[in-house]
């Protein structure tokens, strides 16, 4: 698989998710979170004089930010939205123009050489007041007729894009469609294409991972996968993907959980005790079975070390509790038991009504000794 880069959108996407205003303090934190995480370019914000924080957070995030990572604006092909963006020096200015006919028609009640005009008037414009590189985001590309959406990248490549990016705004792909996009696009242009995936069946990380494994160069992301209704790509999830099984060492899944709880608390969201990668419960085993495989190789029962992720594993013995598991775990705090005793303790742990952690299950065993 290709270098591929990750855009964060938690300050656009992920701030027009029902209920989340983020504060000044709180985008720069995330800024400066997305930044150690490795994350390749921020989508700060919509550009539009509706929004008049952002010429002084883009200046505020270059300070916060390293060196490689971009700084992009969100921007609809409007005129006065360009020339806004403009005037705050994005690195990048993702330029979004429908092209289903769905939005193109009913929504806009615009046609499609409306919106062939339109995107080189936009892209034109934006490259005319200095802007250095234009990405064209192409809104619902998977419901739009195919043939128009190549048409719609071919033309975005010849008047000076840089970038495709390709948006299942309703999130209707799968793994395999997208990747058949992806590769369509691929086939059209020489540019590199992005996805920008939805979460609404809950494979906005697993299309977004197909597109990248079909040749995509880039994905959109937000923290906790804020965003538009069910969100988007969760970026702690692709982070975590592309570093703990692939190996990309760009990303740095340890510094995920800080991430996360900034933009859980910044947003008024609570993360579930399994949410990949960062929920409290995630490394925590009170299965007797799992529990024997973990003293024998965490490798077994576990994807990555907790360490990974900055977590620690917890075991927790109760009613799931398994006689191998008591006897591992005795044995590793230099404690000895016969055969018969661990049996009998087992059964008394399986019975106690409660969840007994590490420590406790020690005392216990001392006292039933
Ligand atoms: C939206 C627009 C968008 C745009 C994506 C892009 C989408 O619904 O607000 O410009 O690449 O999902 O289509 O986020
Ligand atoms: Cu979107």
């Amino acid at each position: 698989m290709s270098r591929c880069k990750l855009i964060d959108s938690t300050l656009r996407e992920g701030a027009q998710a029902p209920g989340v205003a983020f504060t000044a303090a709180a985008r720069l934190r995330i800024i400066a979170g997305l930044s150690q995480a490795g994350i390749d370019e921020i989508e700060l914000g919509a550009a539009s004089p509706l929004h008049p924080w952002l010429p002084e957070l883009l200046h505020e995030a270059r300070d916060l930010v390293a060196q490689s990572c971009s700084l992009a604006l969100w921007c609809r092909c409007k005129d006065d939205d360009i020339a806004f963006a403009a005037a705050c020096h994005p690195d990048v200015l993702s330029l979004s123009i429908p092209v289903s006919d769905r939005h193109i028609r009913e929504r806009l009640r615009k046609d499609r050489s409306w919106v062939r005009e339109t995107l080189i008037h936009s892209i034109e414009l934006a490259l005319s007041l200095g802007i250095p590189s234009i990405s064209v985001g192409l809104e619902d590309a998977s419901r739009a007729e195919l043939d128009f959406v190549c048409a719609m990248a071919t033309t975005a490549a010849q008047h000076g894009a840089s970038r495709i990016r390709l948006a299942d705004t309703v999130g209707i792909c799968s793994p395999g469609s997208i990747s058949e996009l992806v590769l369509a696009v691929k086939g059209a242009v020489s540019l590199p294409v992005g996805v920008h995936c939805h979460n609404d069946f809950g494979m906005a990380t697993a299309n977004s991972i197909a597109a990248l494994e079909a040749g995509a160069n880039s994905l959109d992301a937000t923290v906790l996968g804020l965003g538009e209704r069910t969100g988007c790509c969760r970026l702690e999830e692709a982070v975590g993907y592309l570093a703990l099984v692939q190996g990309n060492r760009r990303y740095k899944p340890e510094h995920l959980p800080a991430l996360c709880h900034t933009v859980a608390e910044a947003a008024g969201r609570k993360i579930a005790a399994n949410h990949p990668l960062v929920g409290a419960d995630i490394f925590t085993c009170e299965t007797g079975l799992h529990q024997h495989g973990l003293a024998v190789n965490p490798a077994t029962y576990e994807p990555y070390p907790p360490e990974r992720v900055g977590s620690t594993r917890t075991l927790r013995f109760g009613q799931k509790t398994g006689f191998r598991a008591v006897a591992l775990h005795l044995a590793k705090h230099g404690l000895h038991l016969t055969e018969s005793e661990i049996q009998q303790l087992t059964k008394q742990v399986r019975a106690c009504g409660a969840v007994l952690n590490e420590g406790e299950l020690l005392r216990f065993a001392v006292a039933a000794k």
